[in-house]
């Protein structure tokens, strides 16, 4: 993966009931204290695209927990597209991270996690801005 990013592995217990439990921790597989937790659904029919800032100081996971769309990830020198397709396969959303979501299937669902509550003044949402602001960290 590229700069300030990762791999999370939620575990995933099963019985013989229907149904997957999955489990996000602190400290065992979220690596900071979540101070929010958001959702984003309704992707039926979406060709928009999502995302497109990055972040000073929030830092993120990002799951897929039903269906799929691609991630798209730019580190400033490196960019990256991630199928996201795995309900217990998070992606870390580091600083300095211009994050794109896009080509969601219907029915999809985004969960994040987040380090922090929101503030506007943690995103930068242009990229001509988002180069500068890697170059000079
Ligand atoms: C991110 C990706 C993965 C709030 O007022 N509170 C919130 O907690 C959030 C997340 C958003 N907002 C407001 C800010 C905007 O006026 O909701 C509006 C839409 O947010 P945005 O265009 O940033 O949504 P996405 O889906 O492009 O990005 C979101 C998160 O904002 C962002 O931090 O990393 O999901």
């Amino acid at each position: 993966l590229v700069k300030n990013s990762g791999w999370v592995e939620l575990p995933q217990i099963s019985d013989e009931r229907d149904g997957v439990l999955n489990i996000m921790e602190v400290g065992k597989n979220i690596p900071f204290d979540i101070k929010r937790v958001y959702y984003i659904n309704h992707l039926e029919n979406c060709v928009s695209e999502r995302g497109k800032h990055a972040h000073k100081a929030l830092e993120q996971v990002i799951f897929c927990i039903n269906g799929s769309f691609v991630l798209t990830l730019d580190d400033g020198e490196k960019q990256q597209d991630i199928l996201m397709n795995r309900s217990n396969q998070g992606v870390i959303l580091g600083v300095n991270l211009w994050h794109t979501m896009h080509d969601f299937s219907s029915g999809c669902v985004l969960l994040v996690v987040a380090s922090d509550v929101y503030r506007e003044s943690d995103y930068i949402r242009d990229y001509d801005e988002f180069k500068q602001y890697v170059e000079n960290s």
